[in-house]
């Protein structure tokens, strides 16, 4: 051994002792307890504001894997065949069930003004609610439609998209946006509808009735009630779901929460919405005795994930990276009414495809797969 790495080994010698020594010693070693010591508001923030100072210390963070999934074919990517906006993937009869935007169409989505009774405008405009089925989460077997477009003037004349399921006593719950007119008219306006049924199989009975409201004039959620989110937390329905106020060109989107205590309403929205002022599709679940948060695409708290131990008050945890779009988590204890929610492993998502090109916009699902759960310690992957 040369002198030189002699001097290099005796350094990383001290290093490590200084680093694993019980003294807190910045910046070696960040102890899990606040040191008592004179603190930059960085490091005040890391202790005072998360739950861990570290990020692999703080269960409520994960960076996001994604898979392919098979046995779901898009017409050659022709932009004429879109699935999207998946539900949560729930697990009955052995299998996992998910619910999603299901458009087929003679083109692709061509815009609020070149759309007709068979044009789409947007890529969820025209569209119906469809199911698939999996053993294992990566094949998947379409079964075919759930919820169809009911006819004019029905809540989802026009469209019904962006499902999400809630079982409730013995019964499923399918909510969905209902559209009465073309999407990008105005902005991309719609309440929200309701179908239920005895089996995730179905047959599904609509209730054709609007059972999350939009605001009132003024209001932050006035034009659209979107990405229905029902849980069960507290003995009650908590649904969540984000609007935008502002309008366009520069929306600004929150998310909010409405309560109710029966499947069909009444929903009452919560005095305090919106109770995320970001994110764009919503993605909850319960976790320890709150409700955690993904905060994804857009607002000042984007691609973070939050926590309220009310289910109303959140706070950032963390922040991420190549977040999924769109979530539809495996959320086993959405509907115990746990009041220690276990947190998420993997679910389904979406990819806008074929975005540039106006003759292939249509949009694909996805697997994503996380480490958001109290099971797992796996925080480095
Ligand atoms: C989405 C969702 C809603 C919007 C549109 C389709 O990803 O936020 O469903 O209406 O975009």
């Amino acid at each position: 051994m040369n002198v030189q790495r002699l001097l290099l080994f005796f350094t990383a010698c001290c290093l490590s002792w200084i680093g694993y020594a019980d003294e807190p010693f910045f910046p070696f070693k960040i102890p899990t307890e606040k040191p008592d010591m004179p603190l930059s508001e960085a490091m005040n923030r890391a202790y005072d504001d998360y739950e861990s100072p570290t990020y692999w210390g703080n269960e409520l963070s994960s960076k996001f894997r994604y898979t392919p999934l098979k046995g779901l074919t898009y017409n050659g990517g022709d932009g004429t065949l879109t699935r999207r906006d998946p539900s949560k993937v729930v697990k009955a009869n052995g299998k996992y069930y998910v619910w999603y935007t299901h458009r087929s169409t003679v083109s692709p989505p061509r815009g609020a003004d070149d759309a007709t009774d068979e044009i789409p405008s947007a890529d969820w405009d025209l569209a119906e609610i469809w199911y698939a089925t999996s053993t294992d989460g990566f094949t998947w077997e379409e079964q075919g439609v759930a919820v169809p477009r009911p006819p004019k003037p029905n809540v989802g004349w026009r469209s019904v998209s962006t499902p999400d399921v809630l079982f409730w006593k013995g019964k499923y719950y399918l909510y969905y946006q209902g559209f009465m007119e073309v999407s990008g008219k105005r902005g991309d306006d719609c309440p929200v509808s309701v179908s239920y049924a005895d089996s995730p199989d179905g047959p599904w009975t609509a209730t054709n009735k609007i059972v999350v409201p939009n605001g009132p004039e003024g209001a932050w959620d006035q034009y659209s009630i979107h990405d229905p989110y029902p849980l069960v937390y507290k003995g009650r329905i908590y649904l969540y779901y984000k609007s935008d106020f502002n309008g366009p060109p520069h929306p600004v989107r929150a998310q909010g929460l409405a309560i109710a205590d029966d499947p069909l309403g009444p929903f009452e929205k919560c005095p305090l919405n919106p109770v995320l002022n970001s994110g764009h599709e919503t993605g909850l679940f319960p976790f320890r005795g709150g409700i955690a948060a993904l905060a994804i695409r857009h607002g000042n708290e984007h691609d973070t994930i939050q926590f309220a131990p009310d289910g109303i008050n959140f706070k950032m945890t963390s922040t991420a990276i190549l977040m999924p779009i769109a979530p539809g988590p495996y959320v086993p204890d959405a509907f115990t009414d746990t009041d220690d929610g276990r947190g998420i492993t993997w679910g389904l998502c979406h990819f806008p495809w074929g975005a540039k090109s106006r003759d292939k916009a249509h949009t694909i699902l996805g697997r994503f797969d996380c480490d958001l759960s109290q099971d797992l310690d796996d925080r480095f992957m």
